[in-house]
Protein backbone atom coordinates (compact mmCIF):
# COMPACT_ATOMS: atom_id res chain seq x y z
CA UNK A 1 0.00 0.00 0.00
CA UNK A 2 1.76 3.45 -1.00
CA UNK A 3 1.88 5.81 2.08
CA UNK A 4 2.65 8.38 0.73
CA UNK A 5 -0.73 10.54 1.36
CA UNK A 6 0.60 10.42 5.03
CA UNK A 7 4.01 10.90 4.48
CA UNK A 8 6.52 13.41 3.36
CA UNK A 9 9.58 12.16 1.77
CA UNK A 10 8.51 8.69 3.17
CA UNK A 11 8.86 10.61 7.05
CA UNK A 12 6.50 11.46 9.30
CA UNK A 13 4.92 13.15 12.46
CA UNK A 14 1.26 12.86 13.16
CA UNK A 15 -0.58 14.30 16.00
CA UNK A 16 -2.57 11.73 17.95
CA UNK A 17 -5.87 12.95 20.12
CA UNK A 18 -7.85 10.03 20.52
CA UNK A 19 -7.04 10.45 24.42
CA UNK A 20 -10.47 11.47 25.86
CA UNK A 21 -11.28 7.76 25.58
CA UNK A 22 -8.02 6.50 26.40
CA UNK A 23 -7.32 7.97 29.50
CA UNK A 24 -10.40 10.63 29.52
CA UNK A 25 -10.60 14.92 30.19
CA UNK A 26 -7.65 14.62 32.92
CA UNK A 27 -5.49 14.22 29.62
CA UNK A 28 -6.51 17.13 28.40
CA UNK A 29 -4.98 20.21 30.37
CA UNK A 30 -5.21 23.72 29.16
CA UNK A 31 -6.73 24.64 25.92
CA UNK A 32 -5.85 20.90 24.92
CA UNK A 33 -9.56 20.00 25.89
CA UNK A 34 -11.10 21.48 22.53
CA UNK A 35 -10.30 19.87 19.45
CA UNK A 36 -10.13 23.42 17.53
CA UNK A 37 -7.23 23.74 19.45
CA UNK A 38 -5.31 20.16 18.07
CA UNK A 39 -6.54 20.89 14.57
CA UNK A 40 -5.08 24.24 14.23
CA UNK A 41 -1.55 22.76 16.17
CA UNK A 42 -2.21 20.06 13.37
CA UNK A 43 -2.64 22.72 10.79
CA UNK A 44 0.21 25.29 11.34
CA UNK A 45 2.52 22.65 12.39
CA UNK A 46 2.84 20.73 9.36
CA UNK A 47 1.66 17.81 10.20
CA UNK A 48 1.47 14.83 7.91
CA UNK A 49 -2.20 13.39 10.10
CA UNK A 50 -4.03 14.10 13.02
CA UNK A 51 -5.83 11.06 15.00
CA UNK A 52 -8.91 11.33 15.94
CA UNK A 53 -12.21 8.87 16.75
CA UNK A 54 -15.29 9.54 15.06
CA UNK A 55 -17.15 11.21 17.47
CA UNK A 56 -14.62 14.55 17.14
CA UNK A 57 -13.51 13.52 13.71
CA UNK A 58 -18.19 14.13 12.69
CA UNK A 59 -17.98 17.27 14.88
CA UNK A 60 -14.96 18.99 14.20
CA UNK A 61 -12.98 17.48 11.35
CA UNK A 62 -15.54 19.97 8.98
CA UNK A 63 -14.70 19.38 5.10
CA UNK A 64 -12.29 22.35 5.00
CA UNK A 65 -9.75 20.44 6.75
CA UNK A 66 -10.02 17.64 4.82
CA UNK A 67 -7.17 20.20 1.95
CA UNK A 68 -5.43 20.80 5.21
CA UNK A 69 -4.79 17.95 7.49
CA UNK A 70 -5.29 14.51 6.78
CA UNK A 71 -7.46 12.39 9.06
CA UNK A 72 -6.54 8.92 10.51
CA UNK A 73 -9.24 7.30 12.25
CA UNK A 74 -9.00 5.27 15.32
CA UNK A 75 -11.70 2.11 14.72
CA UNK A 76 -11.28 0.90 18.15
CA UNK A 77 -10.85 1.82 21.76
CA UNK A 78 -11.07 1.54 25.61
CA UNK A 79 -11.38 3.66 28.78
CA UNK A 80 -9.03 4.16 31.63
CA UNK A 81 -11.88 3.28 33.95
CA UNK A 82 -13.17 0.14 32.10
CA UNK A 83 -9.28 -0.95 32.06
CA UNK A 84 -8.84 -0.72 35.79
CA UNK A 85 -8.05 -4.24 37.13
CA UNK A 86 -9.55 -5.68 33.98
CA UNK A 87 -7.55 -7.65 31.15
CA UNK A 88 -6.74 -5.12 27.81
CA UNK A 89 -9.31 -5.05 25.79
CA UNK A 90 -9.87 -2.39 22.67
CA UNK A 91 -13.37 -2.69 21.21
CA UNK A 92 -13.90 -1.60 17.56
CA UNK A 93 -16.35 1.49 17.79
CA UNK A 94 -16.50 2.53 14.06
CA UNK A 95 -16.32 0.86 10.52
CA UNK A 96 -13.91 1.53 7.73
CA UNK A 97 -17.34 2.65 6.05
CA UNK A 98 -17.62 5.44 8.37
CA UNK A 99 -14.02 6.19 7.87
CA UNK A 100 -14.43 6.91 4.40
CA UNK A 101 -17.68 9.30 4.79
CA UNK A 102 -16.06 11.23 7.45
CA UNK A 103 -13.18 11.67 4.93
CA UNK A 104 -9.94 9.63 6.54
CA UNK A 105 -7.00 8.83 4.78
CA UNK A 106 -5.47 6.21 7.37
CA UNK A 107 -7.34 4.33 9.96
CA UNK A 108 -5.98 3.01 13.55
CA UNK A 109 -6.34 0.41 15.36
CA UNK A 110 -4.83 -1.06 18.69
CA UNK A 111 -4.07 -4.34 19.27
CA UNK A 112 -3.13 -5.45 22.94
CA UNK A 113 -0.14 -8.51 22.33
CA UNK A 114 -0.66 -11.18 24.78
CA UNK A 115 -3.46 -9.72 26.29
CA UNK A 116 -6.42 -12.75 26.76
CA UNK A 117 -8.44 -11.34 24.56
CA UNK A 118 -5.88 -11.05 21.64
CA UNK A 119 -7.41 -13.42 19.67
CA UNK A 120 -10.63 -10.91 19.64
CA UNK A 121 -8.84 -8.21 18.16
CA UNK A 122 -6.43 -10.23 15.72
CA UNK A 123 -9.82 -11.06 14.26
CA UNK A 124 -11.46 -7.68 14.07
CA UNK A 125 -7.97 -6.19 12.88
CA UNK A 126 -7.85 -8.82 10.16
CA UNK A 127 -11.91 -8.22 8.84
CA UNK A 128 -10.72 -4.20 8.88
CA UNK A 129 -7.69 -4.21 7.02
CA UNK A 130 -8.86 -6.23 3.77
CA UNK A 131 -12.10 -3.69 4.20
CA UNK A 132 -10.15 -0.82 4.78
CA UNK A 133 -7.27 -1.66 2.38
CA UNK A 134 -10.29 -2.24 -0.84
CA UNK A 135 -11.19 1.25 0.32
CA UNK A 136 -7.88 2.86 -0.46
CA UNK A 137 -7.30 3.53 3.44
CA UNK A 138 -3.55 3.08 4.88
CA UNK A 139 -3.59 1.28 7.84
CA UNK A 140 -2.08 1.88 11.05
CA UNK A 141 -1.57 -0.69 14.10
CA UNK A 142 -1.05 0.54 17.31
CA UNK A 143 0.71 -2.79 18.94
CA UNK A 144 0.82 -2.20 22.66
CA UNK A 145 2.30 -5.25 24.60
CA UNK A 146 0.50 -5.46 27.59
CA UNK A 147 -1.85 -8.01 29.52
CA UNK A 148 -1.87 -10.88 32.15
CA UNK A 149 0.97 -12.98 29.66
CA UNK A 150 3.11 -9.65 29.59
CA UNK A 151 5.98 -9.84 31.90
CA UNK A 152 7.61 -6.53 30.67
CA UNK A 153 5.97 -4.53 27.61
CA UNK A 154 8.71 -2.62 27.64
CA UNK A 155 11.53 -5.28 26.88
CA UNK A 156 13.45 -5.09 23.34
CA UNK A 157 11.71 -8.85 22.35
CA UNK A 158 8.67 -7.90 22.89
CA UNK A 159 8.90 -4.56 21.08
CA UNK A 160 10.19 -6.32 18.22
CA UNK A 161 7.55 -8.89 18.34
CA UNK A 162 4.71 -5.99 18.32
CA UNK A 163 6.44 -4.56 15.27
CA UNK A 164 6.07 -8.27 13.43
CA UNK A 165 2.91 -8.39 14.54
CA UNK A 166 1.74 -5.31 12.80
CA UNK A 167 3.61 -6.55 9.10
CA UNK A 168 2.08 -10.27 9.44
CA UNK A 169 -1.27 -8.83 10.27
CA UNK A 170 -1.05 -6.63 7.38
CA UNK A 171 -0.48 -2.99 8.36
CA UNK A 172 1.02 -0.36 6.86
CA UNK A 173 2.79 1.59 9.69
CA UNK A 174 3.33 0.04 13.19
CA UNK A 175 3.05 2.48 16.33
CA UNK A 176 5.09 1.25 18.74
CA UNK A 177 6.27 2.31 21.92
CA UNK A 178 10.43 3.26 22.87
CA UNK A 179 12.07 -0.23 24.61
CA UNK A 180 14.88 1.99 26.06
CA UNK A 181 17.46 2.08 23.47
CA UNK A 182 18.59 2.42 20.03
CA UNK A 183 19.90 -1.17 19.35
CA UNK A 184 16.41 -2.36 20.38
CA UNK A 185 14.26 -0.15 18.51
CA UNK A 186 17.06 -1.09 15.35
CA UNK A 187 15.66 -4.93 15.71
CA UNK A 188 11.93 -3.79 16.03
CA UNK A 189 12.41 -1.56 12.89
CA UNK A 190 14.34 -5.07 11.01
CA UNK A 191 11.79 -6.94 12.56
CA UNK A 192 8.50 -4.67 11.23
CA UNK A 193 10.27 -5.49 7.41
CA UNK A 194 8.38 -3.01 4.92
CA UNK A 195 6.06 -2.47 7.46
CA UNK A 196 6.99 1.33 8.38
CA UNK A 197 7.39 2.72 12.14
CA UNK A 198 6.16 5.25 14.02
CA UNK A 199 6.94 6.05 17.92
CA UNK A 200 4.26 6.09 19.61
CA UNK A 201 4.83 9.25 22.02
CA UNK A 202 4.11 8.54 25.73
CA UNK A 203 3.75 10.39 28.73
CA UNK A 204 4.74 14.32 28.92
CA UNK A 205 8.77 14.39 30.17
CA UNK A 206 8.98 17.00 32.32
CA UNK A 207 12.34 17.95 30.34
CA UNK A 208 11.44 17.95 26.38
CA UNK A 209 14.98 17.32 26.26
CA UNK A 210 14.27 13.94 27.46
CA UNK A 211 11.46 13.31 24.69
CA UNK A 212 13.77 14.59 22.13
CA UNK A 213 16.21 12.24 22.82
CA UNK A 214 14.24 9.37 22.20
CA UNK A 215 13.41 11.03 18.79
CA UNK A 216 16.87 10.84 17.80
CA UNK A 217 17.77 7.11 19.33
CA UNK A 218 14.47 6.10 17.13
CA UNK A 219 14.81 7.77 14.00
CA UNK A 220 18.99 6.39 14.11
CA UNK A 221 16.98 3.07 14.53
CA UNK A 222 15.63 3.70 10.89
CA UNK A 223 12.06 4.36 12.32
CA UNK A 224 10.10 7.05 9.56
CA UNK A 225 8.99 9.25 12.77
CA UNK A 226 6.31 9.69 15.55
CA UNK A 227 2.63 10.03 16.20
CA UNK A 228 3.23 12.06 19.01
CA UNK A 229 0.43 13.56 21.33
CA UNK A 230 0.96 14.68 24.77
CA UNK A 231 4.85 15.89 24.32
CA UNK A 232 3.09 18.22 21.80
CA UNK A 233 -0.58 19.61 22.80
CA UNK A 234 0.49 19.07 26.87
CA UNK A 235 3.44 21.64 25.85
CA UNK A 236 3.43 25.57 26.41
CA UNK A 237 4.59 25.89 23.43
CA UNK A 238 3.10 23.49 21.37
CA UNK A 239 4.51 24.79 17.84
CA UNK A 240 8.18 25.11 18.99
CA UNK A 241 8.73 21.82 20.33
CA UNK A 242 6.72 20.07 17.16
CA UNK A 243 9.53 22.29 15.23
CA UNK A 244 12.17 20.80 16.94
CA UNK A 245 11.00 17.07 16.50
CA UNK A 246 10.92 17.99 12.50
CA UNK A 247 13.97 18.96 12.29
CA UNK A 248 15.32 15.77 13.68
CA UNK A 249 12.86 13.34 11.80
CA UNK A 250 13.88 15.67 8.61
CA UNK A 251 17.59 16.63 9.40
CA UNK A 252 18.91 14.28 6.38
P1 LIG B 1 0.96 10.07 23.38
O1 LIG B 1 2.03 10.63 22.51
O2 LIG B 1 0.28 11.13 24.18
O3 LIG B 1 1.47 8.93 24.24
O4 LIG B 1 -0.16 9.46 22.39
C1 LIG B 1 0.03 8.22 21.75
C2 LIG B 1 -1.05 7.23 22.16
O5 LIG B 1 -0.88 5.97 21.55
C3 LIG B 1 -2.45 7.70 21.84
O6 LIG B 1 -2.78 7.45 20.51
C4 LIG B 1 -3.26 6.96 22.84
O7 LIG B 1 -4.41 7.61 23.24
C5 LIG B 1 -2.35 6.85 24.02
O8 LIG B 1 -1.04 7.02 23.55
C6 LIG B 1 -2.48 5.53 24.70
O9 LIG B 1 -1.73 5.55 25.84
P2 LIG B 1 -1.59 4.32 26.81
O10 LIG B 1 -0.13 3.99 26.78
O11 LIG B 1 -2.03 4.81 28.15
O12 LIG B 1 -2.45 3.20 26.30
Amino acid sequence: MDISKLTTNGKAIYLAYDHGVEHGPVDLVGQSIGPEYILDIAVKGGYNGVVFQKGVAQKYYTKEYRKKIPLILKLNGKTAVYGKNREYFSAQVCSVDEAVRLGAVGVGYTIYLGSEFEPQMLQEFGKMEEEAHKRGLIVLAWVYPRGINVEDGSSPEITAYAARLALEMGADIAKIKYCGSTEGFKRAVESAGRTKVVLSGGAKTDNPEDFLNVMRSIMEAGAIGVAVGRNVWQSENPLEITEKIKEIIWKN
